[in-house]
């Protein structure tokens, strides 16, 4: 009865939510032709489950659902292996007991799957099986995928086993509901304090993890609310781990350091008071009676505000140890961030350097944690940057337990209104070799090696995703996003795969086999973070972005002249960070000597991070003997271009693709492909004015066919000043301070078909409208109501409308009207007009 009633609800579930991207890759839709043949030929009839642990229960649920849709089939559950064929879901030790005759024996490591065909007696079972139940869950969705992808299943004999222990999504949800960095919607567990009464989306995102191997899932932000572990909390957060039980993901919460003082009624938080240990242990013991699986804990401490042993001039490991210790009894984790720096530093002083601050302040500590305690390290030294380096961190630890931070989330990624896929980003953090091994045995000692723990036989480590998901229907805001997510619980699994398998995986998975989708949205994902670079930050300079704001629109300088160390140092003669150890900070020196020497040179150091490394002239010749310079303004066009091209290598996928998402995707590569010419007119323009040295191919400060709102004849219009001046053109905006304003030009071309492209502003206060005029007859017409990441008129808010098939005459006059309403003043940056080509 139980079992029909969650099938059900699965059911019902999916089909509300059809096509609106909340089924992500797990949609499970028929397949077609010769693979639904060959698999409906060797399907049987029945599923059994050999036990009723969560996991494995979830597991038959889920191969049910997931074959009634790809093959049109309902498989009996049972509970024992009948004489006809079956998929037989049970743990090695439950199928040795049940079929003994199978001699199914292996050594399969923690979560490790084997999937097995058994042929007896004329019976074909398809034996899912693992050394405990997580496994069997995990091998099910193996199997399910295969049959998605339509890779034959009538024959298999596949072992597989995750690389590390540790793949575990951290989401940064705060306990009012909202989430830092979360471009997704609302927080899926917290509402006003509380945790959410429908937890229906929580165990939602469990399926969604456990499908890709995730197994553990942090609920609240690093900067932790205290509150959280008070008693009354913890009824609370075991509703949340009930619902994510099923799926084999543990509950981890974020800690708050001060926690013993502000919420225990300590007059203290010193790690080595013998009352904050006892806290701490009772805390844990209280929460591990509540949650029996609890995973553990993540720290933030000394880091941007938060509270840390520095308070007691203690250690980190004296932090660390004081929780790890509580923990320990339980076996519990204690993931202790390594994101610690002085956000407060001397920008004068070269010799500064943020990228410095990891490495600085846990090396010296290798050997001190307690064997439960691991250090969760960002990919690269500073934060999240569209390219950096491979902390040199990774390298440095040989007595303490590691784990990789990359972030799922597009933080300065273009928060889900760009679309850039990272796995190809990640793989080259995971893959890069770190030359950390010992000399005398000189093998690859990659970073995805040692945060597994592999390298210096580490008892715990891996993978942790800042995923922040969120309450919207396709989770992050943007279809395209969750390929990243996808790409992250994969890798963590097997970091070998190739970016190109995996967008092909996820591609197929979320919007079918039609061959021209998958190539085209295959080569979108591939191309999209190269794309990014080029029009954000190409050459190591990272995302030029507004770094002390929102970190989404573009501002060359705002890195520059604050303690934050983000800094690129570009002025008028040249740009860059010196990090060597010659003339720099010194950073290069912290990777081991094969690594320092290929980045302290400049003739060795790869292009793609010169200026992370070095500080060169703007005429510095680059491998490929462009200067950088012209690199910088090249790099801009091409990736505009590319963005506009992704735009064009959607469209004829409209029959192809179901409505909703169709225009969901194109409304976002369209706004994104404005926002590529915004990103590539400020940063070219800014550096051509700071070097003076002009573009090559004559580009830069030239845009034929453009009008400056601020030349144009004003009604009611005021002209203003955008800060930075490079994130409008001309530095300038009008802005409507009346009921209602108007900016007038007269045509003066040629007679013929043209697109009017119209950048406006949008501001999240209030729902302006603008109406476009063409001599007198009003040829469109639209409200600004977007949701962008944006807070005040620069190029966070600049959006552009085009509007194509418009026929001009000389002398005509194209009028834009516009009507301000709630703090947002319809205001203007320019009009283009271009000659239509097709
Ligand atoms: O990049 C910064 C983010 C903060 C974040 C911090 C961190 C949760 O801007 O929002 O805080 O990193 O990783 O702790």
């Amino acid at each position: 009865m139980l079992l029909k009633s969650i099938f059900a609800t699965a059911l019902a579930i999916a089909c509300l939510h059809a096509e609106t991207g909340y089924d992500a890759w797990l949609r499970y839709r028929p397949i077609e032709g010769a693979a639904l043949v060959r698999v409906r030929a060797t399907l049987p009839a029945v599923v059994v489950t050999l036990n009723d642990a969560d996991a494995e229960v979830s597991a038959r649920i889920e191969l049910i659902r997931g074959l009634r849709g790809l093959v049109g089939r309902t498989l009996r559950a049972e509970e024992r292996i009948p004489r006809e064929s079956a998929i037989v879901l049970g743990t090695l030790d439950e199928v040795g007991r049940a079929a003994p005759q199978w001699r199914l024996h292996a050594q399969l490591g923690e979560n490790g799957y084997w999937l097995k065909t058994v042929v007896e007696r004329g019976a074909r079972y398809t034996v899912v099986t693992a050394s405990n139940p997580r496994g069997v869950l995990y091998g099910a969705f193996a199997l399910l995928r295969k049959i998605a992808l339509g890779v034959p299943v009538d024959a298999l004999d596949e072992r597989a086993a995750p690389y590390a222990p540790i793949r575990w999504v951290n989401q940064w949800d705060n306990l009012d509901g909202s989430i830092e960095r979360g471009y997704g919607g609302r927080s899926i567990f917290w509402e006003d304090g509380h945790t959410r009464t429908d937890l229906t989306r929580v165990a939602d995102y469990g399926r969604l993890l456990a499908s890709i191997g995730i197994n553990g899932c942090s609920i609240n932000n690093v900067n932790a609310n205290p509150r959280l572990l008070a008693p009354e909390m913890i009824p609370e957060i075991a509703r949340i781990a009930a619902a994510l039980r099923p799926w084999g993901v543990r509950v981890v919460l974020s800690v708050d350091f001060a926690t013993p003082k502000t919420i225990g009624g300590l007059d203290t938080y010193d790690p080595l008071d013998a009352s904050v240990a006892a806290w701490w242990k009772q805390k844990a013991d209280e929460l591990y009676r509540a949650i029996p699986d609890f995973a553990g804990f993540v720290l933030k401490a000394d880091s941007e505000g938060r509270a840390g042993p520095s308070t007691y001039h203690r250690t980190h490991a004296d932090a660390a140890n004081v929780v790890a210790r509580a923990l320990a009894p339980h076996s519990g984790l204690l993931l202790y961030r390594g994101f610690v720096y002085n956000h407060h530093m001397d920008w004068r002083n070269l010799k500064n350097d943020r990228a410095r601050a990891a490495y600085a302040n846990f090396k010296e500590l290798d050997g001190q944690f307690d064997d439960n305690v691991i250090i969760q390290i960002k990919n690269g030294p500073i934060d999240f940057q569209v390219r950096e380096p491979a902390s040199p961190l990774f390298g440095a630890l040989e007595k303490t337990n590691q784990a990789v931070e990359l972030q799922i989330t597009q933080e300065y990624m273009g928060q889900a209104r760009h679309t850039v896929f990272l796995v190809p980003m990640w793989k080259e953090t995971l893959d890069f070799d770190m030359h950390a091994g010992p000399t005398a045995r000189p093998a690859p000692t990659p970073v995805k090696a040692l945060v597994a723990g592999k390298v210096f036989h580490r008892p715990a480590g891996g993978f942790v995703g800042v995923a922040n998901v969120g309450l919207d229907d396709d989770w992050a805001g943007n279809h395209l996003s969750m390929a990243n997510l996808y790409g992250f619980g994969r890798l963590a699994w097997d970091p070998d795969l190739s970016a190109r398998r995996l967008a092909e995986e996820w591609t197929r998975l979320t919007f079918g086999d039609d061959p021209k989708v998958v190539e085209t949205v295959v080569g979108l994902q591939l191309s999209s973070w190269r794309t990014y670079e080029n029009y954000t930050g190409p050459l190591g300079l990272q995302t030029l972005t507004d770094i002390t704001g929102d970190h989404y629109g573009v501002a060359v300088e705002a890195s520059e002249r604050n303690g934050w160390g983000q800094w690129h140092n570009a002025d008028e003669k040249g740009a860059g960070m010196d990090r060597t150890v010659a003339t720099g900070t010194g950073f290069i020196g912290q990777y081991h000597s094969a690594v320092a020497r290929m980045y302290e040179s400049p003739a060795t150091c790869p292009d793609d991070l010169l200026l992370f490394l070095h500080h060169v002239p703007y005429t510095y010749k680059l491998h490929s003997g462009k200067t950088v310079i012209q690199y910088i303004y090249d790099s801009h066009y091409e990736g505009a271009d590319a963005v506009a091209g992704y735009v064009d290598a959607w469209k004829p996928l409209k029959e192809r693709v179901d409505d909703r998402r169709y225009g969901e995707v194109l409304a976002q590569l369209e706004y994104q492909a404005g926002q590529a010419q915004v990103w590539r007119d400020a940063v070219t323009l800014w550096f051509l004015r700071a070097s003076g040295i002009p573009d090559a191919r004559g580009r830069v400060g030239r845009y034929p066919g453009r009008f400056e709102a601020e030349s144009m004849a004003l009604e009611g219009y005021a002209v203003r000043d955008v800060v930075p001046w490079e994130a409008a053109s001309g530095g300038k905006a009008v802005v409507c301070a009346a009921a209602e304003c108007a900016a007038t030009l007269r045509f003066d071309g040629a007679p013929g078909w043209y697109t009017l492209r119209v950048q406006y502003f949008d501001l999240p206060t209030g729902v302006s409208r603008f109406r476009v005029l063409v001599a007198s007859q009003v040829v469109d017409e639209w409200a600004v109501a977007d949701h962008l990441p944006a807070r005040k008129i620069d190029g966070s808010s600049s959006v552009r409308r085009v509007i194509p098939g418009i026929a001009l005459r000389p002398g005509d006059e194209i009028r834009i009207e516009g009507v301000p309403d709630g703090g947002d003043p319809a205001a203007l940056d320019y009009v283009e007009i271009h000659p239509d080509t097709r």
